[in-house]
């Protein structure tokens, strides 16, 4: 049994120059294994605690000193000495240490530092690749599910930003994200180099509009100024066509509203920059139908508020079987609010990131959930992140489908869409890749033609 010998966790930064945890693992023999926890910038009111200091004079308050003592006082003490490859009773254990239902005693991310630099040092006490020993623990999690869920590795369609707005680009637009789907390409590298060449064509659309295309949001995409946030889908649509892409076959359009940020929650009102009077949620819900009639739009994510539960079961009624509904502060990636959502019909798909509810083992739980409930799982980063790639093991490792990095720009964006190449290298030429078929279909067969 590879037993915990030490952990040692430390301050570094993220990509906005903010503070996070990094831990390192340490078995017997000098095996490690390190990981770097992400951070949000959109975050949802139900997410995990993220511990800062709140000391204004360390990093305007930002510093993570106090998780990363919590991993040397408290939680090295209890957890020193275990099997590491039992993900599920380590994970157990920095819960009970935590005790609170938000993690807010020790912190998410002091957790979940500890948690996904376990899963690596076990994955390098087989010397194996970590996608391998997190298939493992997904095989075991997924037991017993219908057999039509994939269970073997395999490389994730990714879902990428072209045009950033809301909080990641000075509110220029509206819209967080209007991201490009790659839906005809064959194989994950094919995908890829059909994402550089749209990323390309894109910034030539925004020159051709003189909109500032050379200013890029948290997450490498395009910040420009534009008349409204349809001018954006326009963009991306005439970049699909210089690309030599059919828009609705070769390539499709995801949104992340992030619409929690401009919502009202007093008031039930949604407060677009660009639109004049407040809309309610039926009105946004008509704003995105209408959207999705004229644009190639297969996918929208956080399409009206985290707690608009009604405006959700809207929304689903509405679009539900014509595109992908990602539930992303709705859900938090906690299996409490997934099983709420499945019961009253909100959303079809979960956005999965490892920050929001703080350990991997829960993080799996979240998966299995989504997928018992036909739910759609697409693994995400956050805005604030770094070299560390785990979540392009966890989206081949959970056979996941669908993977959402940011964009082609920033190499913490990069490190995730390198490592994919490596694993699609390491699982040889018979590699699976999800492709179109991992997205929602529809009740009544495929959303795509
Ligand atoms: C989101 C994420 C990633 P953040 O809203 O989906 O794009 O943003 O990490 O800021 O919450
Ligand atoms: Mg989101």
């Amino acid at each position: 049994m590879p037993a915990l010998q030490a952990l040692k966790a430390r301050q570094v930064l993220d990509s906005r120059g903010r503070p996070t945890v990094e831990v390192d693992a340490i078995l017997a023999g000098g095996v490690a294994g390190r990981a770097i926890v992400p951070s949000g910038a959109s975050t949802g009111r139900h997410e995990a605690v993220e511990l800062r200091d709140g000391d204004p004079a360390h990093y305007a308050g930002l510093g993570v000193r106090k998780a990363v003592a919590n991993v040397g006082n408290v939680i090295a003490p209890a957890i020193l000495g275990m099997d590491v490859e039992d993900q599920a009773a380590i994970d157990a254990a920095l819960l009970s240490l935590d005790g609170t239902p938000n993690k807010g005693r020790l912190g998410a991310n002091a957790l979940l530092g500890v948690s996904m630099a376990v899963a690596h040092a076990a994955a390098a006490a087989r010397g194996e690749e970590l996608f391998v020993h997190l298939n493992r623990l997904w095989k075991a999690k997924s037991e017993g599910l219908d057999p039509s869920i994939p269970r073997e590795p395999s490389l994730p369609l990714p879902m990428v930003n072209m045009i950033s707005g809301g909080l990641h680009a000075g509110r220029n637009l509206d819209i967080q994200d209007v991201l490009f789907f790659p839906i005809g390409a064959g194989s994950y590298s094919e995908a890829l180099e059909t994402i550089v060449a749209m990323y390309r064509a894109v910034g030539a659309e925004l020159a051709k509009l003189g909109a500032e295309a050379t200013l890029v949001g948290d997450e490498g995409g395009y910040g420009p100024k534009l008349r409204d946030d349809e001018q954006a889908l326009q963009v991306v649509t005439d970049a699909m066509l210089a690309c030599g892409l059919t828009p609705g076959r070769d390539g499709a359009i995801a949104l992340d509203v992030a619409s929690t940020h401009f919502y009202d929650p007093a008031t039930g009102a949604y407060r677009l920059t660009g639109v004049q009077k407040p809309m309610t949620a039926d009105a946004m819900v008509e704003m995105l139908a209408r959207w999705t009639d004229r644009y190639p739009i297969v996918s929208i994510e956080d399409g009206v508020a985290e707690d608009d539960w009604e405006g959700w079961q809207a929304l689903t009624n509405r679009l539900g079987d014509r595109v992908q509904l990602v539930g992303d502060d709705l859900f938090v990636t906690q299996s409490a609010r997934i099983a709420q959502g499945v019961e009253i019909g909100a959303a079809n798909a979960v956005l999965i990131k490892v920050n929001q509810v703080g350990t991997l083992s829960e993080t799996l739980d979240a998966l299995v959930l989504s997928r018992r409930s036909g739910y759609r799982p697409v693994v995400s980063a956050r805005s604030g992140e770094t070299e560390d790639a785990t979540i392009a093991d966890l989206a081949v490792g959970t056979a996941a489908g669908q993977i959402k990095i940011g964009s082609v720009a920033r190499s913490e964006r990069l490190a995730k869409y390198n490592r994919l190449l490596r694993i699609e290298e390491a699982l040889g030429p018979n590699a699976l890749f999800a492709g179109r078929g991992a997205l929602w279909r529809g009740k009544s067969g495929s959303i795509l033609a």
